[in-house]
């Protein structure tokens, strides 16, 4: 590691913030000796509460985190937040929101906030956004939260980020049938109706319990229980899925829908008290462990597929084969097929292809 890091590594593990605000710059710019940063941190778990909300943009994400957050800290708990939002009101570690007054968090020292620009990023998070929420939780932060965009299909992957998701809907986003089509129903763990006060709440409410309700009887009836396809588990080889919450025996989740004025902070307590039980159903049912493990074994297929991709460009042999083979694929005697075979020969060695 270099000195500079090294220092920063100290910095960061004697708790200074801004070790944190620079490990997360360093690790977000994926500048050199990143990994082995995160190496060191990460040799000692901790285990901070991470809760993931998402929704449509304007759905009162930031808004809710912010009531969160202040709650938490009623109770004398660490909060970091990471907004995954460009119109979120953070910017730049300041809290621009006036309309939701958060100037009051940005000043608390027991708040850490950093937003995130997606980058293209296609899953609803940023490239980086799991390194720097494991930064946050080794630094020992006791909770978490990560407002990601949600924009059609791309809150997906806040479901490998997070222990709880909690899915963010207004009146005015659509109805049941949308959330239940666009996949929200298998990544929310909570569903959470903001903007109560508006017209058209209740109603929402209402279908989405009644959706929640038909989908439940209908995955019983069609498919063996512990066999149930979960979008959750999409890309997840079968023995490192958590258990069916379905499964006969296993304790239950029953996915509540609850209703909140982010503003005025109605609500806010049976959502703090729903992400409580659902703690202690993931302790409870093995879930929190096996979801820990999932992402576990993600991250390191992470780590392998971004070093791979990395090795098998820079090596020098792969190069001349495909500055060669080019040409050939242009006179008819290759295939792109063959001589990605003959990349993967160089690069395994002989006998692999
Ligand atoms: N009427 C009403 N407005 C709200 C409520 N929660 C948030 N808002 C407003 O909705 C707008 C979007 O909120 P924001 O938290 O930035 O949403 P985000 O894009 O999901 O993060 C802001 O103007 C908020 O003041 C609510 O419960 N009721
Ligand atoms: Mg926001």
């Amino acid at each position: 590691m270099t000195s500079e890091n090294q220092a920063l590594l100290e910095r960061f593990q004697t708790g200074k913030k801004l070790g944190l605000a620079r490990a997360i710059s360093l690790v977000e710019n994926e500048r050199p000796g990143f990994e082995a940063f995160l190496h060191s941190v990460l040799e000692t778990p901790r285990f901070a509460k991470r809760l993931g909300l998402t929704g449509p943009p304007g759905a009162g994400k930031s808004s809710l985190v912010a009531a969160l957050t202040r709650a938490y800290r009623d109770q004398s708990e660490e909060v970091a937040v990471v907004a995954v939002d460009p119109t979120s009101p953070y910017s730049g570690g300041a809290l621009l929101g006036d309309r939701i007054r958060m100037n009051d968090l940005a000043t608390d020292p027991g708040v850490f906030i950093r937003s995130m620009a997606t980058r293209g990023s296609l899953g609803g998070l940023a490239t980086t956004t799991k390194e720097v929420l494991d930064l946050m939780d080794a630094f020992g932060f006791h909770r978490v939260l990560v407002e990601t965009v949600g924009v059609g299909q791309t809150e997906l992957e806040i479901t490998g980020a997070a222990d709880t998701v909690v899915v963010i809907l207004v009146p005015e986003s659509g109805d049941a049938i949308q959330a239940m089509k666009a996949g929200l129903m298998e990544i929310a763990d909570i569903f959470v109706v903001n903007k109560a006060d508006r017209p058209g709440a209740d109603r929402l409410v209402k279908d989405l319990r009644l959706a929640l309700h038909l989908r439940e009887g209908k995955a019983l009836k069609d498919v063996p229980a512990h066999h149930g396809v979960d979008l959750k588990r999409m890309g997840v080889p079968e023995e490192e899925a958590e258990p069916d919450k379905g499964g006969s025996g296993q304790p239950r989740w029953e996915i509540p829908v609850l209703q909140t004025v982010a503003q005025t902070g109605e609500g806010v307590r049976e959502l703090l008290d729903a992400v409580a039980d659902h703690r202690s159903f993931l302790e409870l049912s093995g879930g929190l462990a096996a979801r820990r493990k999932a992402r576990a074994a993600g991250r390191v297929r992470e780590v392998v597929e971004r070093e791979l991709r990395r090795v098998s460009w820079a090596h020098a042999g792969v190069q001349e084969i495909l500055e060669k083979g080019v040409v050939e694929i242009g006179a008819g005697r290759e295939t792109p097929y063959s001589l990605a075979a003959d990349i993967i020969a160089e690069l395994m060695g002989p006998g692999t292809k």
